[in-house]
């Protein structure tokens, strides 16, 4: 079947996709049909996002072997996928930024010009959906009518891709239904590179050896070629609303970025504050985003916890949207003591990757319960008992859940417009040096603190665990053009937002003391950092400058009931003149390679930064 001699005897593909097509968009209707074309599905769906597509994908996944039913009591409507064991998180080696020119990619993307990255692509591309199904999924990034939101759709030969992104995004027919003739909206494709030949038995997780996530920011669109993993293979995610988002941003004058979004109302003013947050991968986005706090006075609510899209409002303000529907959540570390509402949120309709099965056809990971269960069949599909010297879950190991279900959601969720922000947070992993929390002298000083953060590697990137890297604004591997460009296009933002831009800090939960342990309880306790963050927002505390920033003034950061060590405290703020001068002499090399398209503020805050260290 769908060889080219059979083609006249029946339907061709470009009349399968006009006769089922659930949009009159001629421009939607002639894409879609040119990559069929190209990637000669056996059948064509179009997606739209009802439960009952829902019911039918995941009942065929399970009766192919690549989902695992949960057990309908423990976890409802849940699903376990186990990937092939060299496709657990995002390829930074294999995304490439395809802009005309190499220099608006800048030093830290791979490029390839674009013609000649579709030259490459097109024979993968050739005939790579034969024997499967091409999906259409059409999506909506943020509330479908809202003045921040995108649309854009996804063309997909991977059922788990659906499911995810009927999770992740707005997906479905009013997503499709707003694209409307020269409207503006992104195209994205992606396959999994395995074409089935006539007979031959699909795989429960198929994908490539050759691997291409590729970003066209110049015309909008996605290819993306050979994985079937999250970031790689959900495109609304970190391809569209990160990579493809910020490009849009620079040039429409908003900020694509890799925050958190949090709601915090004091409960004794009933005074509401939003705070973004931008941690690199794997370091505490979800959990602050889902914060408990352990202090008295403040009700924390969940808007986003991956990515926010923020835009200057009428009022003079930068306002903030999260642009997708769920989490895409690091499962490890996930349990009742740390983030009791993931925990809750998951309580079904979730889908599992990479954790492991217990006997009783639930799932669990490293730090889901404190004990540990006797047997379990781990991510690979093996037998598991706690002497097997491995780890159960993979640890990049994902959870996929509607944001509804979270029961800290707040209602700013659905806002069309947003919420105003009051605070940005930067942080990373950081063992030494940054200090636990240091507000910036000034919003330039602020972009400096953002663009030097520096982290130590974790899971969700390949590569080695552990080592520190360079990743401004946690939007390394996000960044769509060149660093240096967007550093300047925060810098332009933040003088016309003046004094109504938000106020800028940097933090660290992840500093250790000599022994190697965390100085910090993190997680609840993340509370006390945040109830400093907004009394210095509103001028309640006055801090106390330091060279590096202002820092909390004795007795300003609420401690009661923490029992921390006086040498803890100390330590988590302690300013090694000698390390910091080391670190600014990275930082002169990490920015020199961006040559004369760094903003002269950046050198000049690097040098203010040395004369108040030297001082
Ligand atoms: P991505 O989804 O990859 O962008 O990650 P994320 O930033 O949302 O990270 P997440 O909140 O899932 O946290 C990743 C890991 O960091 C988990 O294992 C957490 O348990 C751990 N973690 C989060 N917050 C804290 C904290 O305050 N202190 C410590 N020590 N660990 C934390
Ligand atoms: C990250 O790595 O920052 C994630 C997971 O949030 S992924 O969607 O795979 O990029
Ligand atoms: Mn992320």
């Amino acid at each position: 079947m769908g060889s080219n001699a059979t083609a006249e005897a029946v339907l061709t593909i470009a009349d399968l996709i006009r006769d089922q097509a659930t949009t009159e968009n001629a421009e939607v209707i002639a894409w879609v049909t040119e990559v069929a074309e190209l990637t000669k599905p056996e059948t064509v769906v179009w997606c739209d996002g009802s439960q009952d597509e829902w019911n039918r994908i995941t009942t065929e996944m399970v009766e192919a072997g690549s989902l695992i039913r949960l057990d309908k009591n423990l976890r409802p409507g849940s699903y376990l996928a186990r990937s092939h064991p060299a496709d657990v998180a995002r390829v930074e080696d294999r995304t490439f930024i395809c802009s005309e020119n190499e220099a608006d990619a800048g030093p830290t993307n791979n490029w390839m010009a674009p013609a000649d990255m579709k030259a490459e692509l097109n024979p993968l591309f050739e005939g790579s959906m034969r024997g499967r199904t091409m999906y259409i999924v059409p999506f909506s990034m943020g509330p479908v009518g809202g003045a921040i939101t995108q649309l854009g759709i996804e063309i997909t030969d991977s059922p788990y891709a659906v499911l995810n992104m009927r999770i992740m995004t707005r997906m479905g027919q009013s997503a499709l239904d707003g694209i409307t003739p020269g409207s503006e909206w992104v195209r994205t494709v992606h396959s999994v590179g395995a074409p089935l030949e006539c007979g031959q038995e699909d795989v429960a997780w198929p994908c490539s050896d050759t691997k291409y996530i590729t970003h066209f920011p110049e015309t909008l669109e996605v290819w993306s070629y050979g994985s079937g993993y999250g970031g790689n293979a959900l495109l609304s995610k970190k391809c569209f609303a990160l990579r493809i988002a910020s490009v849009m941003g620079k040039n429409e004058g908003w900020l694509a970025e890799h925050m958190l979004l949090l709601k915090l109302t004091n409960t004794e003013t009933n005074k509401a504050y939003h705070l973004t947050a931008a941690f690199p991968s794997a370091c505490g986005k979800t959990n602050l985003a889902m914060l408990q706090p352990t202090i008295p006075g403040w009700k924390v609510e969940t808007i986003g916890d991956d990515i926010s899209w923020l835009r200057p409002g009428n009022d003079g303000r930068l306002y903030a949207i999260n642009p997708e529907a769920g989490f895409f959540g690091v499962a490890p570390g996930t349990g009742e003591t740390t983030n009791p509402v993931a925990v809750e949120t998951m309580w079904g309709n979730t889908i599992f990757t990479n954790v492991a099965l217990t006997d009783d056809g639930d799932v669990w990971w490293e730090g889901k319960t404190n004990e540990v269960p006797d047997h379990l069949i781990d991510w690979q599909g093996n037998d598991w008992t706690p002497d097997s010297g491995r780890v159960a879950a993979h640890p990049n190991s994902r959870f996929t859940v509607p944001i509804q279900q979270t029961p800290t959601l707040a209602q700013d969720w659905y806002e069309q417009n947003g919420v105003p922000l009051d605070a940005i947070l930067f942080g990373g992993r950081r063992a030494t040096n940054i200090p636990l929390v240091a507000k910036s002298l000034s919003w330039e000083h602020g972009v400096f603190m953002g663009a030097t953060v520096s982290s130590e590697k974790t899971a969700a990137q390949e590569g080695t665990v552990g080592e520190l890297r360079r990743d401004p604004f946690a939007m390394l591997p996000f960044c769509g053009y060149n660093m240096a460009d967007y550093w300047g296009h925060w810098l332009e933002i933040g003088k016309k937002l003046g004094d109504k831009a938000p106020k800028i800090f940097q933090v660290n939960w992840f500093r250790k003391g000599a022994d190697g342990r965390f100085l910090w309880p993190g997680f609840g306790d993340n509370s006390r950092v945040i109830d400093w963050v907004i009394r210095s927002v509103e001028g309640d505390v006055s801090g106390e400058t330091t060279s590096i920033g202002t820092v909390p003034a004795a007795g300003e950061l609420k401690l009661d009931g923490l029992n921390l060590p006086e040498a803890d405290l100390a330590e988590l703020f302690a300013i090694d003149p000698a390390s910091w001068l080391a670190e600014a002499d990275l930082t002169e090399e990490f920015f020199a390679q961006f040559g004369d398209r760094l903003p002269a503020e950046m050198t000049a805050q690097l040098a203010g930064l040395r004369g108040r260290l030297s001082s």
